[in-house]
């Protein structure tokens, strides 16, 4: 008898509450759908030789006795006729017993139309990719679906020619594809002030990662006739009604990362991305990432610009306020086991989740069940690449007992991602933006996960 299909205990108490791996409700029918996943992805490692066949053993498959009308009886879909393609001019979707896998807003941020966030559902992605439907978003002041025919970008400042660029003139330019997370420097705020958010997907989705495709903007500024020698920084301006203007350093330009994008995971850029253009700053917090990108200033100094000058700064315990901090340091989280989650039995299960850093790539993840006295290293799923999520994996065998996991992150530099105790020592306790620390989750007796902070 395939035991997901049998009620134990736990699910008979509380189904109301199980909340699996999109961290609100079950996603296949009958209310068992996190067990019987964490199987599949087992089996899933097992299949490329990851995990170890002696742990594994340990993962309870489901030996078949009694007959399990699922497997014995045929379906109608093995004895009829299935559907045709999809109708002609259609866009794919999900399928609908994933439909529990969706952006969220959190309950506790005050929204208003225009200046909102909505998180993506970490808990329930696999590998690094964030579909694009999935995206978490920030916007300021609204987002817009802008007519490409109509969209300009305009380079000026410290150039020879000013230069205005149609989005055909961009696109017939050499171009690049490449993958990079975005993470809001934002992202995990809540956790500043230990308010314990219940998922990963309110603590850490303002993060997500796509293959991004543009024109270096040093192509474009060089076609412009930038003075390289005395042009120290550009300005970035978007052409929603929030003005959003950053400042970014020549240095990182130069390097050729920073994009002029219009192309996220293989199509033109989303509308609430920026389509049809925005500036991709890899290893930079989002902000920077100026979508509905309309001009590029090239000047010698800092602009100062409101989003730099006070807001997306940080208060330091000597009262001072720390700017232009936009590198995004070294950071990872586990996102199963994570907040909400339910582990329905002792056994295997397969630790997973995501790291990253803005100053390169990740060097490697170690992961604790026992709230950091030992540390095991997590495998790395490869390719593993500079400024862009890595997804890391580790065998677990759970003995039913409280346990606290948690992730650490090493980046290329030989950064280690801090704990709370040891960020709050240089940073205070005042902190909105940029909180890296390491995340832990208590999966207590009953096999409900939650957000715990360790002092
Ligand atoms: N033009 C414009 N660009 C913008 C913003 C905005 O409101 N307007 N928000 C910024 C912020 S704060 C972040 S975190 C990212 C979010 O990008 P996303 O909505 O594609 O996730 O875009 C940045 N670029
Ligand atoms: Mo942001």
């Amino acid at each position: 008898m395939n035991q997901d299909d049998t009620p134990s205990g736990r699910l008979q108490k509380a189904p109301e509450n199980f909340l699996s791996r999109d961290g609100i409700k079950t996603v296949f029918s009958e209310g068992k759908a996190g067990r019987r996943d964490f199987i599949r992805r087992a089996f899933a490692a097992a299949a490329v030789g990851a995990a170890a066949p002696a742990v594994l053993a340990q993962a309870n498959p489901v030996p078949l006795e009694g007959g399990d009308p699922n497997i014995l009886n045929l379906p109608e879909h093995s004895t009829s006729l299935g559907q045709g393609v999809a109708p002609e001019g259609s866009y794919g979707k999900p399928s609908k017993y994933e439909s529990n896998v969706l952006r969220r807003q959190s309950p506790g941020l005050t929204q208003t139309t225009q200046a909102s966030v909505s998180f993506a559902p970490l808990q329930s992605l696999f590998g690094i990719v964030t579909p694009s439907g999935l995206h978490f978003e920030r916007h300021h002041q609204g987002w817009w679906d802008i007519d490409p025919s109509k969209h300009r970008l305009m380079i000026n400042g410290m150039v020879k020619t000013p230069m205005v660029f149609t989005m055909d003139e961009i696109m017939r330019l050499p171009s690049v594809s490449r993958f990079h997370f975005i993470e809001c420097g934002a992202n995990s705020a809540a956790e500043w002030g230990n308010v314990a958010v219940p998922t990963v997907q309110y603590t850490h989705g303002m993060l997500s990662c796509s293959e991004f495709t543009g024109v270096p903007l040093i192509t474009l500024l060089e076609r412009a006739g930038a003075d390289l020698k005395n042009g120290k920084f550009v300005l970035a301006e978007g052409a929603d009604g929030s003005s959003m203007t950053r400042t970014i350093p020549m240095a990182l330009i130069l390097s050729g990362e920073v994009l002029v994008a219009y192309g996220q995971n293989g199509e033109m850029l989303r509308p609430e991305n920026g389509y049809p253009l925005r500036l991709v700053v890899p290893g930079v917090q989002g902000v920077s990432w100026v979508k509905y990108l309309r001009r590029i200033k090239l000047g010698d100094m800092p602009f100062a610009a409101k989003d730099e000058a006070v807001h997306y700064v940080d208060l330091m315990p000597d009262g001072q306020l720390r700017q232009y901090g936009s590198v995004q340091e070294c950071k990872s989280v586990v996102t199963t086991p994570s907040g909400g989650q339910v582990l329905l039995d002792k056994g295997f299960y397969n630790i997973t989740g995501l790291a990253w850093s803005g100053r390169g790539k990740v060097k490697k993840v170690d992961v604790t069940v026992d709230g950091g006295r030992n540390w095991r290293e997590a495998r790395l799923e490869g390719p593993v690449m500079s400024k862009s999520l890595t997804r890391f994996n580790l065998d677990w065998v759970w003995d039913g007992k409280p346990a606290i996991v948690q992730s650490r992150a090493t980046d290329e530099t030989g950064y280690v991602q801090a704990t709370y105790k040891q960020l709050r020592a240089v940073r205070g306790t005042r902190s909105i933006y940029h909180n890296n620390a390491i995340q832990s989750w208590l999966v207590q007796e009953n096999g409900e996960v939650k957000n715990v902070q360790l002092s």
